[in-house]
This record gives C-alpha cells, sequence and structure tokens, in this order.
C-alpha cells in the first residue's frame, strides 16, 4: 500500500471550523468515581452477552469467481489488470470459503464466536447488477447462513464490501452514477428480503472512506480511478445516497424488527492528551474529518466547513437526497485500526491534525500505526456527538509477518499485544457506559488484501494457500481464551 493512513487521512480530511457541541469530558458524571472495590469486581469483564465475532468479506475469501452464473466484480477486473495487486494475485480462489464455509464455521465454533461478519457478492445475486436476481447465487447466502445458525453462531450480513458488479461501473461509471445508488438500494432491499426470516442485522456499506477515496480518487483500489473534485465529490455523494436509499428499500421489504446499520472506517479523532480542550479538539475533529461520509448520515446535513472548501466542486444533492442518506439507523458499525491524533489549537477551526512521528510504531502494514485508545475514542465519540445506543466495531486487527515456526505453528506475538492492548481500551469504553454490543475481528483467517495481495496476513487463522489448510494461530488461542472469560486474558 503505496498511500499511508497518515496521507489518507490528510487527503480525505478537511480542516474546519465551528464549535463544539459536546461538553468535556472533565465534567462528565459517574466516569472516574466509582468505588474502588466496584472497579475490582469488575476489572477486565465486558458486560454480559457481548457478541464476540470474527469478519470478512465476499471477494477477500470466496473464490469460485465464475460459479453458479456470478459475473465480474470491479475487482476481478482489476486484479486482473498487470501491475495493480502484489503479484498479480487475484480473488479467483483466494481461500475457496464459497466450497469450503461449512469448514470455517467449524473453525468459528472452535473460537467460540458468537457472531460472524460476511459480506454478499452483489454479482452472485444480481449477475446484471440489477433486473432479474439469480436464486443460484443467493442460495449460497442461504446455505451459509444456515450452517451458522445451526452451530449457534449469529449472523451479520454487509450487503457492499467493495466487489461492484462490473456492468454498473460500464454502464453508469460506477458510483459516480446515481443509477448505482438506485440499483443498490433495489439489491439491497431484495437480499434483505429473502434473507431477514433469519438475519437480523444487515450492514448497507463497508467503509465509504476507504473504496471511495482509494477507488475513485487515488486509484489505488478497484475500479482504478483518479477523478477531478467535483466528480469525486459526487461519487462520494452518491455512495452515501445508495446507502440511505438501501436503508429505506430494506425498511420496505425485509421482516419486521430487522436491524439496519452500516461499517464505516470513520478517522478516529484521539486527543493528544486527555484534557478537556483536547477532547473538545477531537470531537470536533470528528465531525470535520468525516464530513463527507459518517457526519452528513448522522446529521443529515454537509458541514459548513467542508461545503465551504469544496467551493465550485461541492457536490450537487436535493434536501429529499439528505433527508434519504440520513434515514434512521437501527446500530452504528465502525471499523477501527488507527487513530489520528489531534490537539486543541487556536485556529478558527479549533483543533489541529498532529502527525504519527517518524518513530511512531507500525505492524506490518506501514498504514497501521498502533494506537490501541482508538478503541476508546472511536465508540466514545460516535456515542457522545450523535447519540448512537448500539455500536459495533466491526473490525479491528492487524498484519503480521505470520512465519510458520519448525512446529508448525504461528506465534504471533506482535498480534496479541496488538489485540491486548486494543482491547483494554474497548473494555474502558464499556466499563464507562459506552453502548458497545459487540466486536467482530478482522479477520477469521488470512485472505485476498485487496492491492496487497497474499503478501499481508490478518487472520486468527493461518491459511496455506497451496493446500487451504487452516491452523490457528497463537492469536486464535488468546481471543478464545477472551471470549470464554468475556474478559481481558
Ligand atoms: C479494511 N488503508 O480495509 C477493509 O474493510 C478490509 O476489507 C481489509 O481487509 C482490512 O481493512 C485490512 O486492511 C482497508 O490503506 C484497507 O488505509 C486499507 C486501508 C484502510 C482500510
Amino acid at each position: 500500500m503505496k498511500v499511508s493512513r497518515r496521507d489518507f487521512a490528510k487527503i480525505i480530511g478537511t480542516a474546519t471550523v465551528g464549535a463544539s457541541a459536546v461538553s468535556a469530558f472533565g465534567a462528565e458524571k459517574g466516569t472516574n468515581e466509582q468505588p474502588l472495590i466496584q472497579q475490582q469486581t469488575s476489572a477486565g469483564k465486558f458486560p454480559n452477552g457481548f457478541l464476540w465475532g470474527s469478519a470478512t468479506a465476499s471477494y477477500q475469501v470466496e473464490g469460485a469467481f465464475d460459479k453458479d452464473g456470478r459475473t465480474p466484480s470491479i475487482w476481478d477486473t482489476f486484479s486482473k489488470t498487470p501491475g495493480k495487486t502484489v503479484n498479480g494475485a487475484t480473488g479467483d480462489v483466494s481461500t475457496d470459503h464459497y466450497n469450503r464455509y461449512k469448514e470455517d464455521v467449524q473453525l468459528m465454533k472452535n473460537l467460540g464466536v458468537k457472531t460472524y461478519r460476511f459480506s454478499i457478492s452483489w454479482s452472485r445475486v444480481f449477475p446484471d447488477g440489477t433486473g432479474k436476481p439469480n436464486p443460484k447465487g443467493l442460495d449460497f447466502y442461504n446455505k451459509l447462513v444456515d450452517e451458522l445458525l445451526k452451530n449457534g453462531i449469529q449472523p451479520f450480513a454487509t450487503l457492499y464490501h467493495w466487489d461492484l458488479p462490473q456492468i454498473l461501473q460500464d454502464k453508469y461509471g460506477g458510483w459516480e452514477g446515481r443509477e448505482t445508488s438506485e440499483a443498490f438500494a433495489n439489491y439491497a432491499g431484495y437480499t434483505a428480503e429473502k434473507l431477514s426470516d433469519r438475519v437480523n442485522h444487515f450492514f448497507t456499506i463497508n467503509e465509504f472512506g476507504a473504496f471511495v477515496e482509494l477507488g475513485y480518487r487515488i486509484g489505488i483500489h478497484a475500479p482504478g480511478l483518479t477523478l477531478p473534485p467535483a466528480r469525486f465529490n459526487q461519487t462520494r455523494h452518491h455512495a452515501v445516497l445508495g446507502h440511505g436509499l438501501a436503508v429505506q428499500a430494506i425498511r420496505a421489504k425485509a421482516k419486521k424488527g430487522t436491524k439496519i446499520g452500516l461499517a464505516e472506517n470513520m478517522t478516529i479523532c484521539v486527543p493528544v492528551i486527555e484534557t478537556p480542550e483536547h477532547i473538545k479538539a477531537a470531537t470536533e475533529a470528528t465531525r470535520q474529518m468525516n464530513a463527507q461520509y459518517m457526519t452528513v448520515i448522522q446529521e443529515g446535513k454537509y458541514t459548513d466547513l467542508y461545503l465551504k472548501k469544496a467551493g465550485k466542486d461541492a457536490p450537487k444533492f436535493t434536501d429529499a437526497e439528505l433527508k434519504a442518506i440520513s434515514s434512521p439507523l437501527d446500530f452504528v458499525g465502525i471499523n477501527i485500526y488507527t487513530p489520528q491524533y489531534i490537539r486543541a489549537d487556536g485556529s478558527e477551526q479549533g483543533f489541529a491534525v498532529v502527525p504519527h512521528p517518524p518513530s511512531f510504531p507500525h505492524m506490518i502494514s506501514p498504514w497501521l500505526f498502533v494506537g490501541p485508545e482508538a478503541l476508546y475514542w472511536g465508540p466514545r465519540h460516535v456515542n457522545k456527538i450523535w447519540g448512537a445506543k448500539e455500536i459495533y466495531i466491526t473490525e479491528n486487527g492487524c498484519s503480521s509477518s505470520d512465519i510458520p515456526a519448525a512446529d508448525g505453528k504461528v506465534y504471533d506475538t506482535d498480534r496479541v499485544m496488538y489485540l491486548r492492548n486494543y482491547l483494554m481500551h474497548l473494555q474502558r469504553a464499556t466499563s464507562e457506559g459506552v453502548p458497545v454490543k459487540g466486536y467482530f475481528l478482522w479477520s477469521l483467517m488470512d485472505n485476498f488484501e485487496w492491492a496487497d495481495g497474499y503478501t499481508n496476513r490478518f487472520g486468527l487463522h493461518y491459511v496455506d494457500y497451496k493446500t487451504q489448510k487452516r491452523t490457528p494461530k497463537l492469536s486464535a488461542e488468546l481471543y478464545r481464551e477472551i471470549i470464554a472469560r468475556n474478559g481481558l486474558a
């Protein structure tokens, strides 16, 4: 990955003005005032019923790229274009989850996870992007859902994890065209209608902040475009519009009581030091640096600063579209890997981004800076700023070198260190009453890591791609322990 998280944040971030609507941390009640004995008895524990899970995504694990009527997605095209992925890797076979899903459900069962987040391949369900559905494509998800339920694992389904049907890219320029937002709503409504008798939670879209920015602006993900600002901002708008229209379509078609949310890799603004002034700055930075996605979805308007900065290149939109975009959600999912440090400053906007110094530690992916407190501040901001009452950490995890030892095991002590520290901060959040209901570790097993191909491994299970053998890593043992204790291990 050539673009670092730091550059990435700079690229998508907007600088800003405006006052914080949120009171400073120091003024809150009940945070540090628990009697010591109570803190000790609940030390390290998560709330009862906490949903421990793991996550994957269709193009990253399924393989079976041409089975049962599936048509190419933009990731098939992109990965088969020379020079786009490391070693020309594609998702043609990947971990062959399409054929091995039963075995993979057993991996989950051995971990003890209560839930599994997977994504649905749009071009399996609608090979033409829209129009006539393909029952054979949907059937895979029917079987997967049934297998999960049979094993006591709750399915959480993501409707879009980046594998747009290529035909919609060709016809409408993908998410640049409003037609794609509408096609997405149609596919989402249909799929939720078919699955919601057994799937209670649907995510519309995974990570606007990655697929739109990397795919349509920077060009290092599918469809590999570098659009000029006005067209690019319109693409952002059509992506959030697609989300909003999908929420409406799912509400109209799915079983009553079906819960709808999204999974967004928002910029996690961590106060450099936990003082009221830096916390206030980090709160405002959260709204402004996520203006184009999470903030407009939550608040139903683009911030003044976002529009001002975009100037003549600002997206064109109607009030009705803003209303659709901000359709009420049942829960909010946040993918959290790394922090963005923020300090208060005397500027009009009231905050400044503090870049990671060159010595700042990161995992093997250069963008994956280690900042465990992101797992505290992310959900806390979402709860305090927008009042979200049901929050999931829809992804968290890390890449490691993962070289098998002589005994065949992978002793991924760096991942163990990462998870233990991040989860301590998640526990801090839940113990303060931040309503985080579950956590999905990315990922169940090593898989196709987009432009990085198979070189960066994120799994709890090591995959030998020659034999498709899955072997639990040390981190899988740690996770099993944490789940069993419902607390830190
Ligand atoms: C997320 N970046 O992607 C995705 O949701 C997963 O599909 C992916 O495997 C996981 O995180 C690990 O990378 C990202 O460069 C990929 O900033 C790259 C970036 C961010 C998110």
